[in-house]
């Protein structure tokens, strides 16, 4: 290995599991590669621009429904609980939910490990009366809570729809290892996008400003980055389409002209016009939502949402 390339971290940036899922999705046909490889360094700050972004209605509407439906989630989770967050990420919507439940622990969960110990150490010091207990893991398996919160009601958290990202089938499988995680007699809050016209739905992933093509095409440039790929980005575009027999947009990377590439020195070729799909996003109405929920072994309780129906807090115990 040369010497700049251990100095760069290439070497160390190689995940197997990414390594496998994009020489293997690359193969595919339809070429497809799964939507968590997005959310490296760039991909994540890109993530938060777009949920800044004034086409991206979830973030903001989710978080004005959690403010409005705060009185009423209260009365219905027992304050002194655990709230068990999946996926914590940068953990924005958490104050909000812990000013309204006043739990006694909190457990963030996330694959980032950095990241996770970072937004927990916020998040203890603006709540000093809650016991702060992170958790490393992909909680897409069922995991070991800790033991300090073995006693109280859990209240799982699952905001964001990012259960969207999901087909059924692994939506239902996650939903029942939350429940296996969680317990009988546990609670889970969830955020789930709702079906909606093309014309709201399109530019929330195809934005004006070209951040979600950034986002999309960052894989590429991830790609080049850890897998010392030679993929020509300036010949794919960014293409969000929505899938009306499935209910989800799709976002796809699409070649402009024939490509010719390497990813670890394996060719590819990718035809004009062939597209490479990089994430769905499926969107429920409220009783496709409902019958997902007891799909995974959830009995939905309450339900909130904003004024026009965009989006929906589920509360739903175990
Ligand atoms: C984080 C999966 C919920 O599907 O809306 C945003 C990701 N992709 N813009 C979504 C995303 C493009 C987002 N989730």
């Amino acid at each position: 290995m040369l010497k700049q390339e251990i100095e760069d971290g290439q070497a160390s940036l190689a995940d197997p599991q990414f390594r496998h899922d994009v020489l293997t999705g690359l193969a595919l046909r339809p070429r497809a590669i799964p939507a968590r490889w997005f959310y490296d360094r760039r991909g994540s700050e890109l993530f938060e621009e777009i949920t800044e972004l004034p086409e991206y209605y979830p973030t903001r509407t989710e978080i004005a429904i959690l403010a409005d439906s705060c009185a009423d989630l209260a009365r219905r989770v027992p304050a002194g609980c655990a709230v068990v967050e999946f996926g914590s990420g940068s953990s924005t919507k958490t104050p909000a939910l812990l000013d309204c439940v006043k739990p006694a622990a909190y457990v963030p969960i996330d694959i980032s490990g950095d990241f996770l110990r970072d937004s927990a150490n916020v998040i203890a010091q603006k709540f000093p009366d809650i016991a702060v207990a992170p958790l490393e893991g992909d909680f897409t398996k069922p995991l070991k809570l800790p033991a300090g919160v073995g006693g109280l009601t859990k209240l799982g958290f699952f905001p964001g729809s990012t259960i969207g990202n999901m087909l059924a089938a692994g939506a239902v499988d996650l939903l029942r290892s939350m429940r296996a995680s969680l317990g009988e007699g546990s609670l889970l809050l969830i955020g789930i996008d709702r079906i909606k016209g093309e014309e709201v739905l399109v530019p929330a992933y195809d934005d004006a400003a070209g951040v979600t093509a950034a986002f999309n095409l960052n894989l590429l440039e991830r790609i080049n980055r850890e897998l010392d790929g030679t993929i020509p980005v300036e010949h794919f575009r960014h293409r969000a389409i929505w899938n009306d027999d499935r209910a989800r947009i799709e976002m796809h990377l699409e070649a402009t002209r024939n490509v010719d590439f390497t990813v670890e020195g394996r060719p590819f070729s990718i035809a004009k016009g062939e597209t490479i799909h990089t994430e769905n996003s499926h969107k429920y109405g409220p009783r496709d939502a409902r019958l997902l929920l007891r799909g995974g072994g959830w009995t939905p309780v309450a339900e909130w949402t904003d004024a026009e129906g965009k989006f929906a807090l589920i509360l739903a115990e175990a």
